[in-house]
């Protein structure tokens, strides 16, 4: 098979730009490793910066977005007693959308067939090979016979896991780490949210999110040493530690009721640059991975693309090859910004083991700051709803 541009990985990253491409009559075909019920199965992300939006607006996938999407003008900041709002529409002019990413990854997949995205589920084995020529090309294995595409460009959109990271030398990369002491249990259940908007909540026994998914789902999180599992979390212990964390206020009206789904994930920051090499360009996970607290981490793969699919655009469809030269550096400087949000939140929010009771009260000291502070809540609303393109 031969196309312009191969790309690897089929989640919001690789569906996203696939769908832009399309749009501007470029070729392309994405590869993944899975079935679309196993992508469909991750729940994950919930809230959607105005770009994200955007970009399906410009693709015209926002139907259900706007139909079951609910627009949130605020989030509170609690610590424990109270809550700080942090009125983000007031202070930026922008919403947030919470929206679920697996109804993202429904509705761009959705749309694939009509808008002629080939997307080759259930491929195994991918491999990238001479990412630095002129002809590079994608290998996969499907139904016992291997598989060969030759590209112009690969999209190396495979997440943490991937292989597209790897195919770059390690003597152009470079990586940065960080990873938390702690991992965040997520539960999902078919009961009305306790507040209208999110809460972020660091409470003297650690943090607690409260979310959504629509007026009658709600997601939330608590953080829990690594050394636990599921087994230790029944829902009643669950229920029972959102309420103290989240406080009297949100724990008045918290509906319990049986999880839909329950998962614990491990939290870290990283970033791999660069973001490009020769012909082999990384999007969204398979370059970064942000602590969820700051929301940032399906919006960077929509930003990412955002400028990604630009670059390829103009080369294909204009003869510019300045923004793909440009791509990595224009891509980083954005994902370093949200990279530092996310950092910051979560060293606000969260209770490290290390910590003692001097940094307890630097933590309370700058929630009380945040609280009295219209210029500090101007910036964490800035960086919430996402800093421009
Ligand atoms: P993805 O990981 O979504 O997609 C990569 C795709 O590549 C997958 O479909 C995978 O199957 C495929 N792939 C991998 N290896 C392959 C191979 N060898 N061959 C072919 N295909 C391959 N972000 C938030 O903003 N808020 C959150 O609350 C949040 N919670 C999260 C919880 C968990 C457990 C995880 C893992 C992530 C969470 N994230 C959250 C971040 C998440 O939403 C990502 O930022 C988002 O999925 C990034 O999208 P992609 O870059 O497309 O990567
Ligand atoms: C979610 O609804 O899953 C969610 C919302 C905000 C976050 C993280 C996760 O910061």
């Amino acid at each position: 098979m031969k196309t312009q541009v191969a790309i690897v990985g089929a989640g919001p990253a690789g569906l996203l730009l696939g769908h832009l491409l399309r749009l501007e009559g470029i070729e392309c075909v994405i590869v993944e490793r899975q079935s679309p019920e196993y992508v469909l199965g991750r729940i994950r992300a919930g809230v959607l910066e105005r770009t994200t939006t955007d970009l399906l607006d410009r693709l015209g996938v926002n139907e259900r977005l706007h139909a079951e999407g609910l627009q949130e003008a605020g989030f509170a900041l609690a610590d424990g007693e109270r809550l700080i709002r942090i009125d983000t529409h007031g202070l930026t002019g922008k919403y947030v959308t919470v929206y679920g990413q697996t109804e993202v990854t429904r509705d761009l997949m959705s749309a694939a067939p009509s808008r002629g995205l080939e997307i080759i589920y259930e491929a195994m084995n991918v491999g990238l090979h001479d990412v630095d020529k002129e002809a590079p090309y994608l290998t996969y294995t499907k139904d016992g016979h291997t598989h060969q595409i030759d590209a112009q460009f690969i999209a190396g959109c495979d997440g943490y896991h991937g292989p597209s990271r790897k195919a770059i030398p390690a003597t152009v990369a470079s990586e940065f780490e960080l990873e938390y002491p702690f991992g965040w249990l997520g539960i999902l259940a078919d009961v009305p949210p306790c507040h209208e908007e999110l809460i972020y909540a660091n409470h003297e026994r650690g943090f607690a999110l409260a979310s959504m998914r629509s007026k009658t789902r709600s997601r939330y999180y608590i953080d829990v040493p690594l050394t636990e599992t599921l087994e230790d979390w029944p829902d009643e212990r669950m229920w029972n530690e959102l309420a103290i964390r989240l406080g009297p206020e949100a724990a008045a009206n918290i509906t319990c009721g049986p999880a839909i789904e329950k998962s614990i994930a491990p939290l870290r920051s990283f970033v791999f640059e660069p973001m490009r090499h020769e012909r082999l360009l990384l999007a969204g996970d398979a370059a970064h991975i942000v602590p969820p607290t700051g929301a940032k981490g399906l919006n960077l793969a929509a930003s990412d693309v955002a400028y990604l699919s630009d670059a390829l655009i103009s080369y294909f469809n204009k003869n510019d090859h300045d923004a793909i030269a440009a791509y990595s550096d224009r891509a980083l400087a954005r994902v370093w910004k949200s990279e530092r949000f996310s950092w910051s939140l979560t060293k606000l929010m969260h209770r490290f083991p290390e910590d003692g009771p001097f940094e307890r009260q630097m933590q309370l000291a700058e929630l009380d700051y945040i609280a009295n502070s219209v210029s500090a809540q101007t910036s964490i609303a800035e960086n919430y709803v996402g800093l421009a393109l």
